[in-house]
């Protein structure tokens, strides 16, 4: 037990910041993201309508996904929804899909190409699907696309494949504005779209979104198709709603089972002097600004009970996730002043300058 736990935090610490996050993904695009190994990805998604009439009833289209990263950019995953359209009988049905996802290039958020390829089954509607996704990042702007398939959509005897492409404006650390499109082709039916504000939740690795969609659940194939009109005009149905997105890192729970963990250290002087120390507690840089030479070095210490990171802005490169009782040493060869920041807690900064 305690092997495993250790051997998750020594593959959790060395992993690459990964985003998994509504800042970096349109809503209907399940983008290019795969857990790290030891997090548990919970994703609810939550729309809904009100009908109108002599009684007002509201009608719910929640999404349930959970994913696990096995390592090698690989993820095992089941999204769960109700009201389904994808089925028979259609909005009474609830929709089970499985999935695998490999990150065959990139990591989702960083700046570049990040592709996905996830193949899925639909018990609902009995049917293999498949979809590439792709994202390209350059600084604020996210874009994304996805080319799917299905071999039984909605039921239907014959395979069926469906484009959609959208893209993610990150206004500010915290807040970013996306909006997507998409249909099936040949033939091409009514478009299916969603449009969404982001929050991050700062203090947390958690991403807030709220939305609109004419789609109903979640998954490749309720993604890919526009939420018939509920009175039959052929109007499109907008639904309204939100997702969270929370990534649970199992290692948090380990305090559960132990007691302290063991110290953890991360980077290397290359024999350079630790001329300063910088502690990380109460989610806070305890030292703000630190001044070394070139040639020296800075050590980070983690006592706090969450992670953090030391994440330069500029083009320095910074340090995986520090763990709890971690510790982080990093080498400055350049006279300069380099600013940080936390990834998972982007309110927490730093800078060091070197002489
Ligand atoms: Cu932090």
């Amino acid at each position: 037990m305690k092997r495993v736990s250790l051997a998750l935090l020594a593959l959790a610490a060395t992993a690459p910041l990964q985003a998994q996050s509504l800042l970096y993904r349109p809503p209907n695009l399940g983008g290019t993201w795969v857990p790290d190994p030891g997090v548990v990805q919970f994703n609810f998604v939550h729309r809904f309508h009100v009908s109108e009439g002599p009684v007002d009833e509201v009608q719910n289209f929640p999404t349930f996904t959970f994913a696990t990263g096995l390592g090698r950019g690989l993820a095992l995953g089941w999204r769960f929804g109700t009201n389904s359209i994808v089925g028979p009988g259609r909005l009474d049905n609830n929709e089970s899909e499985w999935f695998v996802r490999w990150r065959a290039h990139g990591v989702e958020g960083r700046d570049g190409f990040s592709v996905a390829v996830t193949a899925a089954y639909n018990e609902l509607a009995q049917s293999g699907d498949g979809e590439i996704g792709v994202d390209y990042t350059v600084q604020r702007l996210t874009l994304s696309g996805a080319v799917r398939g299905m071999s039984h959509p909605f039921r239907e005897p014959d395979a069926k494949a469906a484009l959609a492409g959208g893209a993610v404006v990150r206004l500010t650390n915290y807040i970013a504005m996306s909006a997507d499109i998409g249909s099936r082709v040949s033939p091409t039916t009514r478009a299916v779209w969603s449009a969404a504000i982001n929050f991050l939740i700062p203090g947390s690795p958690h991403t807030f979104s709220l939305q609109a969609s004419n789609a109903a659940t979640s998954t490749i194939q309720g993604n890919s198709q526009a939420l018939p009109s509920f009175d039959g005009s052929g109007s499109n149905q907008i639904l309204y709603g939100f997702e969270f997105t929370i990534p649970l890192h199992l290692k948090r729970f380990a305090p559960w089972f132990h007691g302290s963990p063991k110290p953890v250290a991360l980077g290397t002087a290359a024999g350079a002097t630790v001329a300063a120390e910088v502690g990380m507690s109460a989610v806070k840089f305890t030292t703000e600004s630190v001044t070394i030479s070139a040639g020296q070095a800075v050590r980070w210490t983690n006592r706090d009970p969450v992670e953090h990171s030391v994440t330069f802005d500029g083009a320095e490169p910074g340090s995986p996730i520090i763990p709890r009782n971690g510790s982080y040493v990093h080498r400055f060869e350049q006279p300069g002043t380099y600013t940080y920041h936390c990834t998972p807690h982007p309110f927490m900064k730093g800078v060091v300058v070197v002489k």
